[in-house]
């Protein structure tokens, strides 16, 4: 037997939508995801394996080879880069924004602005197409408690409701990107292991267009 395809999943909030996605495409895991603490599953399918990660590990995963295709945020592909990724399909799940916001009423002041975020190339890549000089200051949570600190001018985080910045006195202030959820394939499987990949990529995009 061949050796399988490996499908890299975002665990998480991402997960929740990409299961009954990839089931309408006919792709379901052999047992139940839920009450297990394994992080590698056989499918329905034979030869296709699901492995759970971080979701900011998936494009690494599948850039290096490790996993043949897999499922990603596009902040988290903003943030990573695209290097040795193909991104034939938007799933068009958790849907979101990634903005800059900052004190409700405030309006970012300083010559050199002070932005807290995790997505720290991203935050580069953009103040610096903006012509704005920034200091981008590397959290791994709760970025909307760095203004309220005075620990930044401004953050970049992602807002679906507006509540979490509301709740904490703030406001959205520049759109950065509309974000969505990518499958992403690694550049040789999809040469390699085309004729594998074909189906389940056409299925996975019916699935899409049916919803929408
Ligand atoms: O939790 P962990 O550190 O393991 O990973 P993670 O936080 O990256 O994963 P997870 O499960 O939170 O999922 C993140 C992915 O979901 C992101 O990469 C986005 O592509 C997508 N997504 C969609 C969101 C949201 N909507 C979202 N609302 N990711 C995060 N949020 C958070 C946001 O950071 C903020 O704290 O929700 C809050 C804002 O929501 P509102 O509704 O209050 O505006
Ligand atoms: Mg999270």
């Amino acid at each position: 037997m061949s050796k399988p395809l490996i499908f890299a999943l975002s665990k998480g909030r991402i997960l929740e939508e990409t299961l009954p996605l990839l089931a309408d495409a006919g792709i379901e895991p052999a047992e139940s995801l839920d009450k297990s603490r394994k992080l590698l599953f056989d499918t329905n399918l034979e030869n296709v394996k699901l492995v759970m990660l971080r979701a900011v590990d998936v494009p690494t995963y599948v850039q290096l080879g490790a996993a043949d295709l897999g499922v990603a945020g596009r902040d988290v592909l903003l943030e990573h880069g695209a290097d040795g990724l193909y991104e034939p399909l938007d799933l068009r799940i958790s849907r979101c924004r990634l903005m800059t916001a900052g004190i409700e009423g405030q309006s970012p002041g300083r010559a050199r602005r002070r932005v807290a975020t995790k997505f720290v190339n991203l935050a580069r890549r953009y103040y610096a197409e903006q012509g704005i000089q920034a200091e981008v200051i590397k959290l791994y949570g709760a970025m909307e408690l760095a203004p309220l600190m005075n620990l930044a001018d401004e953050i970049v985080d992602i807002v679906d409701t507006g509540n979490t910045l509301r709740a904490n006195g703030m406001a959205p202030r520049e759109l950065i990107a509309d974000i969505s959820t990518r499958l992403v394939v690694n550049k040789a499987s999809m040469t390699m292991q085309h004729e594998r990949l074909m189906p389940l990529i056409e299925q996975l995009r019916r699935a899409v267009e049916v919803r929408n």
